[in-house]
């Protein structure tokens, strides 16, 4: 059976809407980030970087986020983009979402209101939104001309940037319509709501 490391307060949230979206068997294992369950050296074996999410499927071990759900899209025939060229706009939207918002993200909203008040750096989230606000305005540009990112049909690689932007849901994207409608529409599917109800 597939094991999933991680709780799904953290980026295991993808891992677990991807099982979901799948209606996948699954053990899950909320670890929750830094915690003594992910130093242990047994966790090590699985995942030397102490991070998680990380998968166990019947004794194939994977992290990444984006490449567990890549992975599971493909082993299951589901969610994964019709032909090469929106298999590659799925790596590219999962690569460019890495690269672009993934620890933006995070800062910013620990900063901004997440974290408690006497702990917060307002010039980090300052930083972290100037870097995200460019982002959103590319992500803007591709939802205006398609409804998907990858293809007619929700996929893998909508997963993949949806979930990892599940602090978004919280802040103002007014000037970001397109996001705003397509982050929602997915976050709205059943296995999204079901995910998000074991977060919040
Ligand atoms: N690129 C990795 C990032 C994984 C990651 O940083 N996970 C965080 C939790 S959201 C973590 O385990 N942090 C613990 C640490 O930094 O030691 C992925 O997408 O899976």
């Amino acid at each position: 059976m597939l094991r999933i490391y991680g709780s799904a307060r953290s980026r295991a949230t993808r891992t677990l809407w991807m099982a979901e979206e799948l209606g996948l068997q699954y053990e899950h294992l909320d670890y929750a980030p830094r915690s003594p369950a992910t130093r242990t050296p047994e966790y090590l074996t699985l995942n030397p970087n102490g991070r998680v999410p990380t998968i166990d499927d019947d004794g194939f071990i994977l992290s990444e986020s984006m490449a567990i759900n890549l992975y599971l899209a493909k082993k299951h025939g589901r969610l994964g983009p019709s032909g090469a060229q929106n298999e590659a706009r799925a790596l590219q939207w999962s690569f460019w979402e890495t690269d672009r918002l993934d620890r933006q993200l995070t800062t910013y909203a620990n900063n901004a209101f997440a974290l408690p008040e006497a702990q917060r750096d307002p010039a980090a989230a300052k930083t972290a939104w100037d870097e995200i606000a460019p982002a959103l305005d590319v992500l803007e540009i591709a939802l205006g001309r398609s409804r998907w990112l990858a293809g007619d049909d929700f996929t893998v690689a909508d997963l993949n940037v949806a979930a990892a932007m599940y602090r978004a849901l919280f802040f103002d994207l007014t000037k970001w319509p397109h996001v705003h409608e397509w982050l929602h529409r997915c976050w709205e599917r059943p296995a999204g709501k079901r995910v998000r109800a074991m977060r919040e």
